[in-house]
């Protein structure tokens, strides 16, 4: 097929990250297109429809700072926005900047290779079209490729089967029947209060008890939107410098530095906060285990305070990593559905899962009818998506061949053999450990500032220095070290998918000091990175 004229830059992924990287482009004066496999924009939030689906981060965070007029017409309706209207915002702000003319929907990418001697991507996509650009940004998300467990029998079940980030546009009838949810991660913890509301029995298999702690959710009001509109370029300004890129600071002392009183308080004071920001009541909460464990104790109290059933409390208490060590749970009534006479939570370390059936689940010491089986069972996170892409540099090195022994990149966004390719939220960098719509923002910038910057210099290629990503990625493993995010078997580190090589794959320093690293190499004139023109 004769190729596309091409464009400077081609983006891959219509979420939060992919729009920017298009309207950002846009605005730099960059032909731009950007291809999405979906029949739709969003991303994540196209995809994960399951009930009960909202952002762990409050949404007047979790929204784009790039145009203060857009931030100041766009109201949110609650502090946790659900996944509808979030989706609605992100359809609002691609027809507010005109994004759509741009998109091609329904379009996957399949393969891209680097011709050197035109300085050029053509990447193919499933329809069979060939783009052709100077610049390639995969924005495909961190959590974009769903895991469904190869349980024995799985394929036999009769009934109807879901995953939590393939949820159909028209949900099945759910009412009245025996559902069964298999994971407790976020998206497990998110739809049982909901599952439990049409269920006639739910019944929840639990391999790892989580940490989750209450979103505190609610409306906001008229008074709210005007408060939140006062305050929003400082918040946003702090959120920036934050680490976890919200509007939070840690207590100035360590945990065990303050007397009993004040660190109750502390906690209780992040705890009403809601959420993921209880990890970070102290400095020291999630680099030292002594101090972790105050944190746990406090979350254990609440806990006993809920679930009523002593042996579901012993079930539900986390036993085997520290809290904060896998992405702590925001939930909206998920322990005190337990205490409902139609919801059971099945412990598998007690009893382990040994087959599905045509009629549900075994485990070795009962069978559950279902009439629904959902599959909680979250993603190969960070390296999965864009390892299934057949990406190809000039001397016919591969993303897969380069990432062999785990991710290697120069700030999360540059892979060596790779040139003229970035990648957003990608292994490496801050991404998930932070607010992904600030992430996003920081990453496009600079991305979108470099291209300007090898095109001043009169270059045609950029590429990552081979030392200069090692030396990140021991950087990264570094920090990681100091944390105690290793200590969990979790997606962070892989261990969610079978023959993942462990390792810790994001940047542990910090929205703000990852931002002041990248803008010093840019402001040093970009010393891990090779520039070089057509002619060499
Ligand atoms: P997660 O956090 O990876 O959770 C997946 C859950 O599924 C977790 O409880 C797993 O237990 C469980 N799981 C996975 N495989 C199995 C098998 N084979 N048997 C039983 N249980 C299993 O995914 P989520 O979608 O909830 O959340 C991902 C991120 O999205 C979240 O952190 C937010 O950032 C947004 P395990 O703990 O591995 O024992």
């Amino acid at each position: 097929m004769t190729p596309r004229p091409g464009v400077d830059l081609l983006v891959v992924g219509a979420g939060f990250a992919g729009l920017y990287a298009l309207h950002a482009a846009r605005t730099a004066g960059l032909s731009v297109r950007c291809l999405e496999a979906a029949d739709g924009i969003g991303g994540t939030w196209y995809h994960n429809r399951y009930p009960g689906c909202r952002c762990d981060v409050e949404s007047i965070d979790y929204s784009y700072s790039f145009d203060p007029g857009l931030q100041d017409e766009w109201e949110w309706s609650e502090r946790y926005a659900t996944q509808p209207e979030i989706l609605a915002y992100i359809e609002h702000v691609a027809d507010r900047f005109d994004l759509h003319r741009d998109i091609e929907l329904g379009t996957r990418v399949e393969s891209a290779r680097f011709d050197e001697a035109a300085s050029e991507w053509t990447v193919r996509t499933s329809g069979g079209e060939a783009h052709r650009a100077q610049y390639v940004v995969l924005a495909t998300g961190a959590l974009s490729d769903p895991v469904t467990p190869d349980l024995p029998g799985v394929h036999d079940f009769a009934g109807t089967v879901l995953h939590t980030a393939q949820w159909p546009a028209e949900e099945p009838d759910l009412h009245g029947k025996r559902i069964g949810v298999i994971g407790t991660g976020s998206s497990g913890i998110q739809a049982v209060p909901e599952l439990a509301e049409r269920a006639a029995e739910l019944t929840v298999f639990q391999r790892t008890a989580n940490y989750s702690v209450p979103a505190f959710n609610r409306p906001l009001t008229a008074e709210d939107q005007e408060r939140i509109r006062a305050e929003y370029p400082e918040r946003r300004a702090v959120a920036r410098r934050s680490g976890g890129g919200s509007p939070h600071e840690a207590h100035p002392r360590r945990t065990a530095e303050v007397s009993e009183a004040e660190r109750q308080e502390a906690f209780e004071r992040t705890w009403r906060t809601g959420g993921v920001l209880f990890s970070k009541t102290f400095p020291d909460q999630m680099s030292d285990l002594e101090a972790n464990g105050y944190a746990r104790r406090f979350f254990e109290a609440k806990l006993a305070g809920v679930v009523e059933d002593p042996r579901t409390l012993d079930d539900l208490t986390p036993k085997d990593h520290p809290i904060g060590a896998k992405r702590i749970c925001t939930d909206s009534g998920y322990y005190a559905a337990f205490n409902r006479d139609h919801v059971h939570l099945v412990n598998l370390r007690r009893e382990p899962l040994t087959r599905v059936t045509p009629d549900g689940v075994a485990t070795d010491r009962a069978h559950y009818d279902l009439d629904v089986l959902v599959f909680a069972t979250g993603f190969d996170a960070l390296t999965g998506t864009l390892g299934r892409m057949d990406v190809r540099g000039p001397g016919g090195a591969t993303l897969a061949d380069a990432w062999s022994d785990g991710p290697l990149t120069y700030l999360g966004m540059h892979v060596p053999g790779l040139p003229n390719l970035f990648l957003l939220n990608g292994p490496g960098s801050p991404a998930v450990l932070a607010n992904m719509v600030l992430t996003s923002e920081q990453q496009v910038d600079w991305v979108v500032d470099l291209v300007a910057g090898v095109r001043e210099r009169g270059a045609t290629q950029v590429e990552a220095r081979a030392d200069a990503a090692r030396a990140w990625n021991e950087h990264v493993a570094e920090l990681a070290d100091r944390t105690l995010f290793p200590q969990a078997d979790s997606w962070y580190v892989g261990a969610n998918v079978e023959g993942k090589k462990r390792t810790f794959m994001l940047y542990a320093g910090g929205l703000g000091t990852y931002t002041r690293v990248c803008d010093q190499v840019r402001d040093e004139g970009y010393p891990g990175l090779v520039l070089t023109s057509r002619a060499g």
